[in-house]
């Protein structure tokens, strides 16, 4: 099991300590699921810490707000810094996970929140491998739906939507699998309980398209951004599920799982079993983008120590 630890949070606009970053238990979020969150990588290099995507990031986490209408009470500019200064005041140099968190505070017990206060947390914590294995993973088709994107919005990110991925990442655990992957209600593949996912047939990467009740990965963005410069073809469109059966390379791309092989699924062997040939060339231009140096995209991080926001945070330190 992974617990994760920090000694500061960024809370509702200062840097406290972990022990301080605390909500009620009445909390609308904790009984409702209304929190909008994302989940950042934040990777050392040379003697910098370079947060990956963080600006994309952060306009999906305002637009999870948007589709459920919690007014944020923080700027795009502030979410940033504030992700910036808790790496900083923790000191971190090493790969670490930012998880900033927009919820519905105020306690009741009613369902509206009308009126409620919309408060803001960023925690950031060590964090390596997700899966914890060194080869590919196991993977099920998971008993579990997804649920329909005409009942829950599967572009926003909320918590309260994950009880979903819940059910199905922890039946897949029981059944000695790393991973489920779900369908929609129709059958066709959507993707795993917390990550999207691709094949390879014939060269060619597939992928289920944004309106197949999938969340919108920056993952997957970058995979087909990286595709299409290296003429990988791709196509975005319908899976089904036989073709997860008979895929030549299959992989999931995920902000916590990166690029990771997928090595069976429901028992059947992907390939040979290993890595295949382009899984192995994204991953690897993969792990070249979120340091800054996938040539043309080195727009793509976001310094922590050299920033601006981090040396104005510290000499404001030093003047009191
Ligand atoms: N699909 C789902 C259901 C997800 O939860 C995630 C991210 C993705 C796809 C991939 O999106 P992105 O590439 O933008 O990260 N999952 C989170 C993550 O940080 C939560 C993991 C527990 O990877």
């Amino acid at each position: 099991m992974v617990r994760s630890k920090a000694a500061f949070v960024w809370f509702n606009g200062r840097i406290v300590p972990w022990e301080d970053a605390k909500v009620h238990v009445l909390t609308h979020a904790f009984n409702y699921g209304t929190a909008a969150f994302e989940g950042i990588r934040a990777y050392p290099h040379q003697e910098e810490m370079l947060i990956f995507r963080l600006d994309d990031h952060l306009k999906r986490l305002l637009r999870s707000c948007s589709i459920y209408g919690f007014d944020i009470p923080v700027s795009k500019e502030e979410l940033a810094s504030a992700c910036v200064k808790v790496i900083g005041a923790n000191d971190f140099h090493e790969p670490v996970y930012i998880r900033p968190l927009v919820y519905v505070s105020g306690t009741g017990v009613g369902i509206s929140f009308e009126g409620y206060p919309i408060e803001v947390a960023v925690v950031a914590v060590p964090f390596s491998s997700y899966f914890g294995v060194s080869r590919g993973v196991d993977a099920m088709v998971s008993s579990w739906r997804k649920t329909a994107a005409s009942s829950l919005p599967a572009e926003a990110k909320i918590t309260g939507q994950y009880t979903n991925s819940v059910l199905a990442k922890m039946e897949a655990l029981r059944n000695g699998f790393n991973e489920a992957i779900l369908l929609d209600p129709e059958g066709l593949v959507c993707e795993g309980s917390a990550e999207n996912i691709f094949l390879v047939r014939d060269g060619k990467l597939v992928t289920p398209p944004v309106n197949a009740g999938i969340l919108e990965g920056i993952t997957r963005d970058t995979v087909i951004k990286i595709a299409n410069e290296e003429g990988i073809p791709i196509q975005e469109r319908d899976v089904t599920r036989s073709e997860l059966y008979t895929c030549d390379e299959a992989f999931f791309a995920g902000t916590a799982v990166e690029v990771t092989p997928i090595r069976s699924i429901d028992r059947k062997v992907i390939g040979d079993g290993a890595e295949g040939p382009i899984t192995k060339r994204i991953s690897h231009l993969y792990q070249s983008a979120v340091i800054g140096k996938l040539p043309g995209h080195d727009g793509w991080v976001t310094p922590v120590y050299s920033s601006r926001v981090w040396s104005a945070a510290q000499s404001s330190e030093q003047d009191q």
